[in-house]
């Protein structure tokens, strides 16, 4: 594959302002409260990218941003079709970002040292959550053998100065597992108006011990910076929050997510904020919950690591995880079929791609794997149900899955073989009519 690299990063605030330039970037005319009006409108303007002053707090949203692939891809300069490359090349070429002077940060223009969390423009989603919600916010943190891991965690605000998080038992989890077991306790980054290379990274699934940010760097260049803590963050974003995961807990929930239906409420860590630092005149991202653009940040991550898993043993020629699955439980896969078990063999690598996927479908390379009529036409015109549909049993699920047993997140998975047997492909064929010109007839 051709090397693909770019010699300069768009910062968050660069793409705000190049959206704005373009026309493409709604104001709202008034101040927003952040007690719901903020997601109200975010949703009614989806999947438009909105900026908008609240009435609580003195610094700005903006949400929707990266609502539509279009969007991702007009940030990373690239086609909406290049994006799965795109990204399968950065999580397989990682590179060293360039560290700057603190002089050279924007986000270290100011620094907040008595936080108080209710000042900042946090909104609270829906009136049944369980309180106003840090929903972009990418976590960094360092471990000493492993190094550097960035992923996304919900926070809901709790007092002036405390968020309990949202920590599945991932990278973080074990993180704050391997300090507390000699001892210490975990510092963490939260970084919030991130670039979309630090988003999209920090929603990819890697390997333990891969450094997200390397990921992010190749995606787009990126300058870091260190703070005190030892934490090299990104230099151009609108927020840090600086903080340590303390060994508290407290109830996290309700909270609406990505699948549109309420998450329960566990007992999760509470983290403690000891500084804020921002740019100059900053914004605040907002995620909405189960909103476009978060099913995009979720969704596109897991396209690569299943193109990855299927390329091995088929040719994979697309992977769509779609809207209507949740942006997660959900994927098409389209092939080049060369023998006549790939699909089954493509419908077990691409569960091993994504781990929460629980549907698959599988389709040959003349299905547009985008364009669910088609989809669905396959799966109509070249389906046997007791050939091509596998059943997996007592499968680990996604925690996000209201279907799936909530404590041991047992489900049933099912992956669908819609391509054609090799030796009957012609009796498959779409055949189309002949274009006319319906001018010399009517
Ligand atoms: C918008 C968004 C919100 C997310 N929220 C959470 C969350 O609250 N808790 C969590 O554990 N993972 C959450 N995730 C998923 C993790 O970021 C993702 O699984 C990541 O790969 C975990 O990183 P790790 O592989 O380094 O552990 C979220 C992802 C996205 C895109
Ligand atoms: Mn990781």
């Amino acid at each position: 594959m051709e090397e693909m690299i770019i010699m300069t990063g768009i910062s968050f605030r660069e793409f705000v302002q190049k959206l704005d330039r373009e026309g493409k970037l709604l104001h709202a005319k008034k101040k927003l409260s952040l007690k719901l009006e903020v997601a109200s409108l975010l949703h009614s303007v989806e999947p438009r990218p909105l900026l908008a002053e609240v009435r609580e707090s003195e610094y700005r949203i903006v949400g929707n941003l990266f609502a539509t692939k279009e969007l991702v891809a007009e940030c990373l300069g690239c086609r909406k079709e290049e994006l799965v490359k795109r990204m399968l090349y950065a999580i397989e070429n990682p590179s060293e970002p360039k560290v700057v002077e603190r002089s050279e940060a924007p986000v270290l223009e100011n620094t907040i040292t008595n936080v108080d969390l209710t000042k900042m423009p946090i909104p609270l989603h829906l009136p049944n959550d369980g309180g106003p919600y840090i929903t972009s916010g990418v976590v960094i943190a360092n471990d000493r053998e492993y190094g550097r891991n960035l992923s996304f965690h919900r926070m809901m605000v709790i007092g002036k100065n405390k968020v309990v998080a949202r920590i599945l038992p991932r990278h973080l989890n074990e993180f704050i597992n391997r300090v507390e077991a000699n001892g210490g306790e975990l510092d963490i980054a939260i970084v919030v108006g991130a670039p979309i290379n630090v988003l999209l990274a920090g929603a990819t699934s890697v390997d333990i011990g891969m450094d997200e940010m390397k990921i992010a760097n190749t995606l787009m260049p990126i300058r870091t910076v260190k703070l005190d803590n030892g934490i090299e963050v990104p230099a151009d974003a609108e927020f840090v929050y600086e903080g340590i995961v303390t060994k508290e807990e407290e109830n996290e929930g309700p909270f609406l997510d990505l699948t549109g239906t309420y998450d329960i409420v566990r007992r999760q860590r509470v983290i403690e904020i000891t500084k804020i630092h921002h740019r100059d005149n900053p914004i605040h991202h907002v995620l909405l919950p189960g909103g476009a653009e978060h099913k995009i940040l979720m969704g596109m991550p897991r396209e690569p690591t299943i193109f990855r898993e299927v390329n091995k043993v088929t040719e994979c020629t697309g992977v769509n995880i779609t809207q209507g699955g949740c942006s997660w439980l959900h994927a098409v896969v389209g092939i080049k079929k060369k023998n006549e078990n790939d699909g089954a063999r493509a419908i077990t690598a691409a569960f091993a791609g994504h781990k929460s996927l629980k549907h698959v479908v599988i389709v040959d390379d003349d299905i547009d794997i985008n364009n669910m009529e088609e989809v669905e036409w396959a799966i109509a015109t070249r389906v046997q149900g007791d050939r091509d549909v596998f059943i997996f049993k007592d499968q680990k699920g996604s925690s996000l899955d209201p279907s799936a047993n909530p404590m041991t997140l047992a489900t049933a998975k099912i992956g669908v073989d819609a391509t054609v047997p090799l030796n009957e492909k012609k009796k498959f064929k779409k055949e189309g009519y002949k274009e006319i010109n319906i001018d010399e007839y009517l």
